[in-house]
């Protein structure tokens, strides 16, 4: 799919160098980056109520990622797929009578409208799960043929059988393990899989977290042909599919909210090295959740502020940016209607603190550095804007340099 239109990225004087970014698995930072190019996979929505602040919030991270490396010479090369087929798409669809891909369709262009308005740098590559059934279709059917896939009978489908992964035969046969992203016990997973898409009580499983890699058409569904019959693809299966055909094995970062770091980003990984022999990513990084009303917010809750309705009542995106970035992205944080004030106030001050050159103002350059520094250990925003506000207060001796900083790197264009 086509995604959206690039911000401008002004160049900035001076050198920096990769970031160090928090790994799920090791539990430790990293630099992760070897040779010139970065490649990053972020997980995608799934369009419908699109775009809340929770997910502004984690594709705002990975564009200050993005921006980092970027500042620091290398090459990104950036993949983002649509769940654009799903259950809660399709009930949702149902619940509103309208045809799941006219709300899709819409939701995407909402999504690519809001991201825009946020200046972040869109995907390389954007792709709907719906594009590459035909691959995904492919990849099931050789784990099939391998052994790290079985098929589980489906009385209500004249269609043939669901597929699930073989947690077990992939730990036996390929380099992975169950649990070495996310650290967390049998317990927490079984609970989790519950809770998030999984299906531990369905019957004929060979392990109650075996998660879906088909499921043969239903009655009123929409499904594809592929050598399993007809039907459509499981959730984790569409990510690792996607990153491998565009990013290829190993690559540099798998991100994402933390909501996803089990079962989604654990078996996707887990599908991606039963098909490549080879880890899916060097750093699995995760954001931390927004909250709303005092609760995650999220669709199923409907606890939302949307980006687009900000917009709407006249919210000048920069405020939403910037009431981001004053959370460290790892950190689980509320969104308060206090957040936009403060972030309007800050608004305010940067563009009338970094107007005209004060004499004896801070450096510009120094604050730069400065500024470099706290976003290349794990993205410190909170401290890159704390670094800005003393110098807006004191004024600085090339403003221009400061605000080329600002937008190339926070992705923030003051006021000329
Ligand atoms: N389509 C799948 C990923 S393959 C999905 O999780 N879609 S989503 O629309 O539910 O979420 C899109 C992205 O926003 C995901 O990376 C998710 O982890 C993140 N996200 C969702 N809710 C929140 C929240 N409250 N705070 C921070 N990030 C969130
Ligand atoms: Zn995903």
């Amino acid at each position: 799919m086509h995604a959206w239109p690039r911000p401008e990225l002004p160049s900035l004087p001076g050198e920096s160098s990769a970031p160090c970014l928090f790994d799920t698995a090791s539990q430790s930072l990293i630099e992760a980056v070897t040779g010139d190019t970065a490649r990053l996979y972020v997980c995608g929505i799934t369009p419908y109520d699109a775009t809340h602040m929770g997910h502004a919030a984690t594709y705002v991270a990975y564009d200050t990622l993005q921006r980092v490396w970027r500042d620091a010479g290398l090459t990104v090369h950036y993949a983002q797929n649509i769940t654009d087929i799903d259950d809660p798409l399709l009930e949702r669809a149902t619940d509103t009578g309208v045809s799941w891909r006219d709300l899709a369709d819409e939701q995407v262009e909402l999504f690519r409208a809001d991201m825009e308005s946020l200046s972040v740098i869109p995907p390389d590559e954007f792709v709907a799960v719906t594009e590459v059934i035909a691959p995904i279709a492919a990849a099931v059917d050789r784990m099939l043929r391998e052994g790290t896939a079985y098929t589980v009978a489906t009385p209500e489908s004249d269609e043939g059988d669901d597929v699930y992964f073989d947690i077990a035969a992939a730990e036996a046969s390929v380099p992975w393990t169950l649990g070495e992203e996310s650290g967390y016990d049998r317990q927490t997973m079984e609970a989790l899989s519950a809770e998030r898409g999984g299906d531990p009580e369905r019957s004929g499983k060979r392990d109650p977290l075996d998660p879906l890699l088909w499921r043969a058409a239903r009655e009123g569904e929409p499904s594809w042909r592929s050598p399993m019959g007809d039907g459509r693809p499981g959730w984790h299966i569409e990510c690792s599919v996607i990153a491998l055909r565009e990013l290829g094995a190993d690559f540099t970062v798998q991100g994402g909210g933390s909501d996803l770091i089990f079962p989604h980003h654990e078996l996707s990984a887990g599908h991606a090295v039963a098909l490549s022999g080879k880890p899916l990513a060097r750093v699995f990084s995760h954001t931390g959740m927004v909250a709303y009303q005092g609760e995650k917010m999220s669709k199923s809750l409907g606890n939302l502020v949307l980006v687009s309705a900000l917009r709407r009542d006249g919210v000048d995106p920069r405020q939403i940016r910037l009431a981001i970035l004053e959370n460290h992205y790892r950190s689980d944080w509320e969104w308060t209607s206090e957040t936009l004030t403060r972030a309007a106030q800050r608004l305010e001050r940067w563009n009338t603190g970094f107007i005209s050159a004060v004499d004896n103002g801070e450096i510009a350059a120094s604050v730069v550095r400065h500024l470099r520094d706290a976003l290349r250990m794990d993205l410190d925003t909170p401290e890159a804007v704390r670094i800005l506000d003393d110098a807006a207060e004191h004024g600085v001796d090339e403003p221009s340099v400061l605000r080329s900083a600002i937008e190339l790197l926070l992705g923030i264009r003051l006021n000329s």
